[in-house]
């Protein structure tokens, strides 16, 4: 299965790709105001090519539980010196994280060849910058808003909700120009989302991977793996999220989107050796 982003071309099927995060915000849940300085955020996300990976996801709107949203220009502010920054790293693929149509402008103009919008096209101008730019897209799936999302999620069955709710919004982005081959689908994990809503998605993630597109998984040092591990904080859940990514490869993921990417690296390629034999 190829995935194509701007010029580039990933073959999925020979290996599943690598995504490093790098949030240029102040209040991310497990590396805010790290990055948020841009040498620190281009030192970083140089770090993370160097440790393997094959993306780099570049935000600066944390949207995690509780969050309030960041005004496009405030986005830009933060992401324009880091994207300057990366200018010269011209092999690395970037992505923006972001659900602004104008921040992924800007980004798309500054060399991101990914649009990662966990808003699954709220703005109704993004499908169009995206196409324009013949962009990568990741389409995320999210009960509510980052504010809310977590008082009460409610599904009468998650799994098929989300795969339906992602394959509506994949048909939407297609018919506003995007190419099918540039589409990527995310479960969402922890967004609007209790810990057995998680499970059952990374559990029955084949039915995700069965609407035809690579799926993309975030489940980096997330909350659920600090509520199975007896409220383990951020720092100390890399084991946990090493065997959630191997259940996510296991089950058809593609694309992991990690903050650890020398420690992912490894557990992909043996949960991926496991999986071809
Ligand atoms: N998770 C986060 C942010 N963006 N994008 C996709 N496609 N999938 C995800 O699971 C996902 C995402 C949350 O993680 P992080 O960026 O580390 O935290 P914060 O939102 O607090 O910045």
């Amino acid at each position: 299965m190829i995935w194509r982003c701007g010029e580039r071309a990933f073959d999925l099927a020979e290996r599943s790709l690598i995504m490093g995060v790098v949030n240029v915000t102040p209040d991310s849940f497990s590396d805010g105001g790290r990055f948020l300085e841009p040498d620190a955020a281009v030192a970083h996300a140089r770090a993370l090519l160097a440790e393997g990976a094959d993306l780099i996801d570049l935000g600066a709107e944390s949207t995690r539980p509780g969050s309030a949203p960041v005004p496009p220009e405030e986005q830009w502010q933060r992401l324009r010196p880091v994207f300057e920054g990366l200018a010269a790293e011209t092999g690395a693929v970037l992505s923006v994280d972001t659900a602004s149509a104008l921040v992924a402008q800007r980004a798309l103009a500054a060399g991101a060849r990914v649009v990662n919008d966990v808003s699954a096209l709220g703005d109704p101008a993004m499908a169009a910058v995206v196409a324009e730019a013949r962009a990568g897209l990741a389409i995320m799936h999210m009960q509510g808003t980052p504010a809310t999302m977590q008082a009460a999620p409610g599904y009468t069955d998650v799994v098929t909700e989300v795969a339906a709710f992602l394959a509506a919004r994949a048909a939407a982005a297609e018919e506003a120009g995007v190419a099918r081959a540039a589409i990527v689908l995310d479960p969402g994990i922890g967004f609007g989302k209790t810990v057995a809503h998680n499970l059952a998605l990374l559990a029955r993630l084949d039915a995700l991977v069965d609407l035809g597109y690579p799926v993309l998984v975030g489940v980096s040092r997330k909350g659920f793996i600090g509520q199975l591990l007896g409220g383990r904080p951020p720092a100390d859940r890399l084991l946990g999220t090493a065997a959630a990514l191997a259940a996510a490869v296991a089950h058809g993921a593609r694309l992991l989107r990690v903050h650890d990417v020398a420690a992912a690296r490894d557990v992909v390629t043996l949960a991926e050796a496991i999986a071809r034999a």
